[in-house]
């Protein structure tokens, strides 16, 4: 009977673990809100990035704002590799990045190991 058990919660957790790495997480893209001229986009950080694609309009004065709710210490920074940015995101709730968005394509973001990454495509 325990051996059963044992089973069934190690498929279980299987499929969660499956689910976290190929579930909504790869699929979901955030767009952002226009007001007064300015696009501005929340990024909850929380295990991850969610949305972990933001996209902007290409031309209007952008900011992203990273709603911190994870205390781990792998997720405390957020590098934007391309834009010499690397903020620490413990200090305070929100943590605004602004982004450049003259010209169209991708800007990738991380945490500062490298291990959770997140991308603002702008379009
Ligand atoms: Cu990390």
């Amino acid at each position: 009977m325990t051996q059963i058990l044992t089973i069934i919660i190690a498929l279980a957790l299987i499929v969660a673990i499956l689910w976290w790495f190929f579930g909504k997480h790869t699929t979901e893209a955030g767009h952002s809100e226009i007001k007064n001229g300015q696009q501005e986009s929340t990024v909850v950080v929380k295990g991850g990035y969610s949305p972990s694609t933001v996209i902007l309009k290409k031309g209007v004065p952008a900011k992203l704002k990273f709603d911190m709710q994870d205390s781990t210490a792998c997720l405390s920074h957020i590098v934007f590799d391309s834009l010499g940015v690397d903020k620490d995101l413990t200090k305070q709730r929100f943590t605004e990045v602004e982004i450049p968005t003259d010209k169209a394509g991708e800007i990738n973001f991380a945490c500062g190991m490298d291990m959770f990454h997140g991308k603002v495509v702008v379009k």
